[in-house]
């Protein structure tokens, strides 16, 4: 069949749209119409020609919401009409990962979705005969596409598709960040570095599970009325500062119980250990860094306490979890309806990266 898609033929080039060949679901397989899809940084980053794994010509887009319109052969657990958000960390339920309660890191078709290719080693897309690569196994900036039954999350049908396509990446990471990987308590400190679609995520999670100060930092100055919104209690600028680091571990009564970089900024992921409380703060590193970037910090950082842990997906093990995180919204425990500032049509998607860039944005979704 013919789908219409956002084409990243190369780095640094704005997105071509075209009408390209997507072939049907393969045994174990779904096809999926996509109804909208945000933009994330993590495209903004791969377009950019930031990633390791950046392959063109692609199809990016990971925060989609769409309905199942076809299953191949041998699929149980979805049916033609289900609606679904596509998944970049699926839910095998059987690999050493997943059998694993410690990690949300599913390795079963890890390989073949950083080649940028289906689990059988093939590409579903190809354009005048030309392959096309799938992007982080989900390629949502396509209005259809193809996804392992394994890598899909049913959800309530009531949930609107332009708003709940942002629990496909930024509301869980956030949100899942502190429930699931920090497990921040209540009456805890947090500071949360980088406000955009995810560090507001990280701040609504806080608030949510009862932070009792909640720290926002941005070079933003405009960042600062977007936290309190979602619960932030104190911002600062590092512009209006003369050492970062000291200026926050006095703010939070000798430093923070647990902070959060939503930046992918390698500085400021230090400064994200080092503003813990000594003997206990633990930092999450959520932002992901440039090709060949490396992070440090002083050993003694961690000798006297201090933890340093990474998320992915914000831990979350996405059939299991996305379906409560929707109804978290639509029970109204979490917001995403304020954070989609744009909404575009595929043909616009490029003025999205735009204002990401400018930081005009907060999430863009292209409504398809
Ligand atoms: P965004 O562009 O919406 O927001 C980034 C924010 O960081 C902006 O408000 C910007 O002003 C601020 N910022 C930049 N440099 C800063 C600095 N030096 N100090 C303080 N603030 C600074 O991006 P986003 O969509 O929120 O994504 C944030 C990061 O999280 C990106 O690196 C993205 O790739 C990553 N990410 C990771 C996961 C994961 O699973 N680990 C998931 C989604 C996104
Ligand atoms: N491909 C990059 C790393 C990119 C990365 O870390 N991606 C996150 C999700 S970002 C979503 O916006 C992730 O899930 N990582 C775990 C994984 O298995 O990819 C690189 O450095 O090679
Ligand atoms: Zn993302």
């Amino acid at each position: 069949m013919k789908t219409r898609a956002a084409v990243a033929f190369e780095p640094k080039k704005p997105l071509e749209i075209v009408d390209l060949d997507l072939e049907g679901p393969k045994a174990g397989e779904v096809l999926i119409e996509l109804k909208a899809t945000g933009i994330c940084h993590t495209d903004a980053y791969t377009l950019d020609g930031l990633d390791s794994e950046g392959l063109f010509p692609s199809i990016l887009g990971h925060e989609g919401c769409g309905i199942v319109r076809e299953v191949g052969p041998g699929v149980t657990t979805l049916k033609p009409d289900d609606h679904v958000i596509p998944l970049y960390t699926p839910e095998c339920r059987e690999c050493k990962s997943c059998l694993n309660p410690k990690t949300n890191l599913c390795t079963a078709i890890r390989s073949t979705q950083g080649q940028g290719l289906m689990p059988d080693g093939t590409s579903r897309f190809s354009y005048k005969g030309e392959r096309i690569y799938h992007y982080m196994g989900c390629s949502t900036f396509s209005n259809y596409t193809v996804m392992p039954e394994i890598a899909v999350a049913k959800i309530r049908k009531d949930a609107p598709f332009e708003t709940t396509c942002y629990v496909g990446c930024g509301v869980t990471t956030g949100v899942g960040a502190v429930t699931n990987t920090a497990k921040v308590e209540p009456g805890s400190t947090v500071v949360v570095f980088g406000l955009g679609g995810i560090g507001l995520n990280v701040i609504q999670g806080a608030k949510m599970v009862g932070a009792s100060q909640i720290v926002g930092v941005d070079l933003n100055p405009e960042k600062a009325e977007w936290g309190r919104k979602f619960g932030m209690t104190d911002f600062v600028n590092p512009k209006d500062v003369d050492n970062l680091v000291a200026h926050l571990v006095a703010l939070t009564d000798g430093g923070a119980d647990y902070s959060f970089d939503c930046t992918g900024n390698t500085e400021v992921m230090r400064q994200a250990l080092e503003c813990c409380h000594r003997g206990w703060g633990e930092s999450i590193v959520i932002g992901v860094a440039e090709a060949g970037k490396e992070i440090s910090t002083r050993p003694f950082q961690l000798v006297t306490g201090r933890v340093w842990k990474g998320t992915a997906f914000g831990g979350a093990r996405g059939r299991t979890d996305v379906p409560t995180i929707v109804d978290w919204y639509m029970s109204g425990q979490i917001q995403i309806d304020p954070m989609i500032t744009h909404r575009f049509a595929l043909d616009e998607i490029n003025k999205a990266f735009d204002l990401m860039h400018q930081g005009q944005s907060i999430r863009s979704v292209v409504v398809y």
